[in-house]
């Protein structure tokens, strides 16, 4: 089933503003799927931003300690994958994947690969060393469905031996139909698809094969089969009641301006999240994108897309891409703590009750931080100010280490949270992975042009500590460096800083000037933090 053809606008266009991206949205359809919160255009979607007052209690209590359903309980829950299904049954041009790498982060690669017993044995240990760890996911390294055994004699046991732990899987759909069933039966209750089209003219362009019903299709046909069977699991998914999310990558010059249409068909179908991720493609991941030179977008291409997107069904943008094995917090891998090897020397105990205790206590910070946003936002005030556009933006950088704070040294930060401040609103945008600037204990000048070209669309970074140097020059690079709201809960320390930085334009002191891009750094950092995330 082929979607009719849309006249898209291009990125270039989706580039001039805010007007010609309602345009684009102006006639999606309010099919009530997602969490059915008002999350028009311009405005935050209710999506993974949301809170309690944004959806059915039943939806809340679903997504509330999921770190990737839930941008909120990202700072405070974890996750983990088990390396289970090795098989894929498509092949995806940008996709290579590896069993025994410990050095890359990226979707696919993994360091060790485990059976359905092992895997069990990983969880309620890391279940027992990291009590905020909330969910299990089957993230690959090949196609969980493809691998249908080890992934449901996997989920069937934890569902018996762990059984608060929330179960979530990825596919690509493509054998999803067919497992619907199970999938409902184990309280597998957060499915993630990965859907890069719904034309399979564009399909044939990011899919060169897929292997069903014992045979292998080729170019259109292949992605025609592809997408019916995506958009067939989603609708029985969404019949069923389990949470959907769609991961789709953008591959500039592919599908940039198509993802609208695919947010649009997704939707439609139930999803209650889409995640639009960037494609990762280096020629050393060995992919056929990375080999012919196709190139990942920049980081305001993203964005370009994602806020057309708005409105649509409900973005998700704190997503790391993570690998199939990773463990921890969003955006940390703790991955090497847990090898094989060291949990055979572990004394693994489950103990439910602990867990829950702790969780209650992580679920108390949630709030708090969740009531220290909401008053940041009612503060916020509309300042009339002469000389000064009210609808003016900005992005800035914020180095944070959890807990909704302001709380990072410059030179600790792995990774920089991007939040897009107006005079009312401080909205999270995205992250950006870096090197660490500082290496045991002095600043390692080197990083700090790729630190510069990761924020070069902020206006300010936002840090607890920053030393003379880098200040100097992300000041001579235009990058505002910002410590006097260390230690303040995000919001305010943004909406505070935008307050100034307009009466600063407004009385003729600076000059606002539009930033230029920046770079996405693809796949994440994967070494130790020197600060714990
Ligand atoms: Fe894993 Fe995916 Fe479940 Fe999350 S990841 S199976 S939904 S528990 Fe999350 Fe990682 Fe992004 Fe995936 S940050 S890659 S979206
Ligand atoms: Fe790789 Fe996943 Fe694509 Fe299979 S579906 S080829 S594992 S990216």
């Amino acid at each position: 089933m082929s979607s009719p053809a849309t006249a898209f606008v291009s990125i270039g266009d989706l580039r001039k503003g805010r007007q010609a991206l309602s345009a684009v949205v102006a006639d999606l359809p309010d099919t009530g799927g997602g969490c059915g919160s008002s999350g028009g255009a311009g405005k935050s979607s209710c999506g993974s931003s949301g809170g309690p007052d944004d959806m059915p209690a039943e939806i809340w209590d679903k997504v509330k300690n999921h770190p990737c359903y839930s941008e909120e309980a990202h700072h405070h829950f974890a996750r983990m994958h088990v390396a289970v299904a090795p098989a894929c049954n498509i092949q995806c041009n940008y996709c290579n994947r590896k069993y025994d790498c410990s050095n890359e982060s990226r979707p696919g690669v993994v360091s060790q690969k485990l059976t359905p017993e092992q895997a069990v044995k990983k969880v309620l240990a890391v279940a027992s060393e990291i009590p905020q760890m909330t969910v299990l996911g089957i993230a690959g390294p090949g196609d969980a469905l493809a691998n249908p055994k080890k992934t449901f004699d996997t989920m069937r046991a934890l569902s018996e031996k762990a059984p608060d732990i929330k179960l979530c899987l990825s596919t690509n759909g493509l054998a999803l139909p067919d497992q619907v069933d199970e999938i409902c039966k184990y309280n597998i209750d957060h499915v993630t698809i990965t859907i890069n089209m719904v034309d399979p003219e564009i399909g044939a362009k990011i899919y060169p094969w897929i292997f069903y019903n014992h045979r292998r299709y080729t170019g259109y046909e292949a992605a025609r089969i592809l997408h019916q069977r995506q958009m067939l699991g989603l609708e029985m998914l969404t019949a069923r009641g389990v949470l959907t999310k769609i991961n789709s990558v953008l591959i500039p010059g592919v599908n940039d301006e198509h993802l609208i249409e695919v947010n649009r068909e997704v939707k439609k179908r139930g999803a209650f999240l889409h995640n639009i991720m960037p494609l990762i493609s280096e020629a050393e991941h060995g992919t056929v994108f990375g080999l012919t030179g196709q190139r990942g977008p920049t980081a305001q291409e993203l964005k370009a897309v994602q806020d057309a997107c708005m409105g649509g069904a409900n973005l998700m943008r704190h997503c790391r891409q993570c690998r199939a094995d990773a463990v921890g917090l969003l955006g940390e891998d703790r991955s090497e703590e847990f090898t094989l090897d060291k949990i055979e020397a572990m004394d693994i105990v489950y103990d439910i009750d602990k867990r829950r205790a702790y969780q209650a206590k992580v679920e108390q910070e949630r709030e708090a931080q969740h009531q220290a946003k909401v008053d940041a936002l009612a503060a916020a005030f509309d300042q009339q100010l002469l000389n000064v556009d009210p609808d003016m933006t900005v992005l800035v950088a914020v180095a944070t280490e959890g807990h909704g704070k302001v709380n990072l040294h410059f030179g600790h930060a792995t990774e920089f949270q991007i939040f897009e401040v107006s005079q009312s609103q401080a909205l999270f945008v995205g992250h950006r992975r870096v090197d660490l600037y500082c290496q045991g204990g002095y600043g390692e000048e080197e990083q700090l042009p790729s630190i510069v070209n990761a924020i070069n669309d902020c206006h300010a970074v936002l840090v607890s500590k920053i030393g003379a140097c880098p200040r100097d020059e992300l000041t001579a690079a235009g990058i505002e460096p910002v410590d006097e709201y260390a230690h303040e809960f995000i919001e305010k320390a943004a909406l505070g800083w935008f307050a100034g930085y307009r009466e600063r334009v407004a009385s003729g002191a600076i000059e606002h000037h539009e930033r230029g891009d920046a770079r996405i750094r693809q796949g994440a950092f994967s070494g130790p933090t020197v600060a714990a995330a």
